[in-house]
Order: C-alpha cells, then structure tokens, then sequence
C-alpha cells in the first residue's frame, strides 16, 4: 500500500509557477487535488485559512509577504476550496521546493538526475538561470513594455545548455539534464509555453512593435533548437495535460484588462493606469 498522502495543490491557470508543479505531479504519476484560486479576486479564505501566516504557528514563514500560487498541502483529508487544511497535514509554498519535496516523494519518478552533478546543475539552472536571468528578463517585457533583447540573451545561454535534438525519437529533445526529464524541464517549461502565446495575444502591455519584432526573432533560424525543444515537450502527456492555451488565455486577457483599468500587475507591483483608459 501506497504511504504517499493525500496531495492537495493550490494553483493559478495563467500562472507558470503552479503549472511547474502540475508537471512534476503528473510525470511522477501522482494523484492529487486541485484548488484553482483566481489571482484577479483572490477569494479572501485563501490567505486567511490556508497559506502560511496567520492562525497557522507550524508553518515555516511565507517566502514572500504576498499570498501566492503554488501552495501545496500534504496530508489531511479531501478539501473543499474555501476550507482550512487540517492541523496534521503539511503546507509548502514556492514552486522550486515543491518540485524538490516531489523528487523525494516520488524517487521513481526519477525527477531529479542520478548522477549528483547532474542533480547539482538542474538544482543550479532552476534556482540560477531561470529566477534569476530567464524571469528578470521576460516579466518586465510582457508588462512593462521593456524590450525583449535581454530575454533573447538568455533564450541563447538556454539553447546552448539542450543536448543535441535526438533524431531516433528516444524523447532527448525533451530534456536539459542527465538521462531523462527533471525539475530543471518542470521549472522551465511553462515560461517558454507561455512567452510565445503572450507574444501571440499582443497585450497592450508589451511596448511598441515587441510582439512582432519578438516572433520574428522567436522563429528565426536563431533559436531552432530551443523551439525543437518546446514542441517535443507539448507531445509529453504531462504537458498535453495541463497545458490548455484557451483557457490561459481567458484567464490572462482578465489579468491585462485589470492592468488596463487599475495599474494592478500584481499584490505588490503596480504601474501607472494608460493614460487612454483614465
Ligand atoms: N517564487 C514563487 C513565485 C510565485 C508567484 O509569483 N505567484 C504569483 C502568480 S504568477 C502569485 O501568486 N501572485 C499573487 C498575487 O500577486 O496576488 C514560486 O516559485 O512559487
């Protein structure tokens, strides 16, 4: 019999960080539940009875002071959305550790490297390259109308860390380290989803001519392989699963029209609402 707990994942359609953690769940083969919490009215009950802080003592403290998405409960009994999670069952927020916490729970699953370099360079590229070089540079160019040169710099550094394309269909062209798909694809792989759709739906966000200057160098010869690379992870069944472009797209066109009214990019970053909509 199995001793995995109940996993009960609280999660955000538009948000790549939930769906890091959808990935892993469904490559491991988990079952779990899931809460979708709507970052545009945040329902009141998610901060107060489920993510760390108030009127939970055990719980480490919250990695940042905004209430996010992902959070993960594990253990306890079957929730309804606006419950709290029982007193024995175990909250962790931040999508990395909870890729992490995944690898140990699911050690089948193999969603870390065997070798210990390997395990150290996807746990580097995760927390190093992608926090802190791919999402500096791609958040401020969807909602800040900051050009998009400096993503392409690490789109580059990127494809150059992909092992070559495997041409015998083995799935190699799916993943960045050691012998098979791990939390360094999971961390990467909804960003790279989304990057291309958003330049598709042309928010008013992004400045000027970005979003067809951007496809322009996004299908270019220049990047080949990192697109070989997003296509083979979209026939990956994990992917297939959880990736459902109609519906990030209602849920992210919600996030562009409140920009568009209130400035609001999120808890705590705002910036001035477009003088047309005033
Ligand atoms: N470092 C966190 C980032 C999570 C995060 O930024 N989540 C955003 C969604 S994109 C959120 O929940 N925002 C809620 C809000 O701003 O109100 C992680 O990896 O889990």
């Amino acid at each position: 019999m199995s001793d995995i707990k109940r996993i009960t994942l609280y999660a955000a359609v538009d948000s790549p960080f939930p769906h890091r953690v959808r990935l892993a769940l469904e490559e491991a083969k988990a079952t779990y539940d899931i809460i979708w919490i709507d970052l545009v009215g945040k329902p009141e009950w998610y901060e107060k009875k489920v993510y760390p802080g108030e009127g939970r003592a055990d719980a480490p403290p919250p990695p940042s002071p905004r209430t996010q998405v992902p959070y993960l409960v594990y253990g306890g009994p079957k929730l309804s959305p606006d419950e709290a999670p029982s007193g024995d069952a175990v909250g962790i927020p931040d999508s990395l550790v909870i890729l992490e916490f995944l690898a140990d729970l699911f050690p089948g699953a193999r969603l870390l490297p065997a070798d210990p370099v390997q395990r150290a360079h996807a746990r580097l590229f995760a927390s190093q390259f992608v926090e802190k070089r791919l999402l500096p540079a791609w958040l401020p160019s969807i909602f800040m109308g900051a050009p998009a040169d400096g993503l392409f710099a690490a789109l580059d550094e990127l494809q150059r860390r992909l092992p070559p394309a495997d041409s015998e269909g083995k799935g190699k062209g799916t993943f960045l380290f050691g012998e098979g798909w791990s939390i360094a694809d999971a961390a990467v792989v909804p960003i790279l989803l989304r990057m291309e759709h958003v330049w598709r739906l042309r928010p008013f966000t992004l400045g000027e001519g970005e979003a067809d200057k951007a496809l322009g160098t996004w299908n270019s010869a220049r990047f080949e392989r990192l697109r070989r690379y997003v296509a083979d992870n979209k026939e990956r069944e994990s992917v297939k699963k959880t990736w459902d472009e109609a519906d990030v797209e209602r849920h992210f066109a919600r996030r562009i029209d409140r920009i568009k009214r209130t400035g609001v990019i999120n808890s705590d970053i705002r910036v001035p609402v477009p003088a047309a909509q005033e």
